[in-house]
């Protein structure tokens, strides 16, 4: 690897076999405890100390000196970090970056924006190693990994909008329709890395042909898959089951959210990331 890799966690993503790859966690709190977002990280605990709680819960993300301790002392760096428009993660990232290369003239790191959390996030990961591999250039990778990112999009069904509300990510009007029982709201990253919530669906069975209509109009032909969930491999599966009978060659892959996926997505919520034509 000539490349070393850095992820924030939303990226879900902990442990990459046979490449230099490195994650940054971001960090869940309420007023009796804090919980890092690594892979010691127990979030069944977490969510019950969370639901608890009668005080706030809020998030924090990783700060300019965590991120340059995760790039060592890499000549080339690729940082991958959480929507720049919900979390300061890519701001610390890019300060992080300048910082770097002020202080090792020649070194080179690029910060990738995702726009998006999770799934999407790994493919951009995913995408940086095939370069890699590859024998690409730094420079190349660069390119590449923009090119590629304009083929990546996230659609999510959550249960409940709460976390996401009380920490001003998304309007209360909309968290109060996902309140309500049985009611799933499907929705989409939006081109500037927000939330788009887009249909409020009655059921689990709905909200599954409801992803995949979203995924579908968003370009969505049989690309990869990665389907992000907390506790629910119920309906991951059956999102996973849906999308292979429309598109047997498409190649899905599952992936457990880890503390700051879990914390906004609730238990039940499911965030996917997909390759568009
Ligand atoms: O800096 C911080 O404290 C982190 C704040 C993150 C806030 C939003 C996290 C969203 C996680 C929810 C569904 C997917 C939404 C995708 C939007 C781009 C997951």
């Amino acid at each position: 690897m000539a490349f070393r890799i850095v992820a924030d966690s939303s990226s879900n993503l902990y442990h990459l076999e046979g490449t230099d790859y490195k994650y940054v966690p971001l960090k869940i709190r309420c007023e009796e405890a804090e919980f890092v977002d690594d892979e010691n990280l127990d979030v069944a605990l977490m969510n019950e100390a969370l639901n608890a709680t009668k005080g706030p819960s809020t998030s924090s993300c990783p700060n300019v000196y965590e991120w340059m301790e995760a790039f060592g002392d890499k000549e080339e760096v690729f940082a991958i970090t959480i929507t720049s428009n919900l979390s300061g993660s890519c701001a610390a990232a890019k300060s992080a970056a300048d910082e770097y290369m002020t202080q090792h003239p020649g070194r080179k790191v690029h910060v990738v924006d995702s726009l998006s959390t999770g799934g999407e996030m790994c493919l951009l990961i995913h995408k940086i190693v095939e370069c890699d591999k590859a024998g690409m250039t730094f420079e190349e990778t660069v390119e590449a990994v923009g090119d590629y990112a304009k083929h990546t999009r996230l659609v999510f069904s959550l249960k409940s909008l709460s976390n996401l509300a009380k920490n001003g990510r998304v309007s209360g009007a909309k968290a109060k329709i996902a309140g309500v029982l049985g009611i799933r709201v499907v929705g989409k990253a939006s081109d500037v890395g927000t939330l788009e919530p887009l249909h409020n669906c009655r059921g689990e069975k709905k909200s599954i042909n409801t992803l995949l209509e979203v995924m579908e109009e968003t370009g969505y032909e049989g690309g990869k898959v990665i389907i992000g969930h907390c506790f629910n491999e119920e309906t991951a599966g059956s999102v996973a089951k849906l999308i292979r009978e429309n598109y047997p060659q498409a190649e899905v892959s599952f992936q457990k959210t880890g503390g700051l996926c879990s914390f906004y997505a609730e238990e039940g919520g499911l965030i996917i990331g997909y390759e568009i034509a």
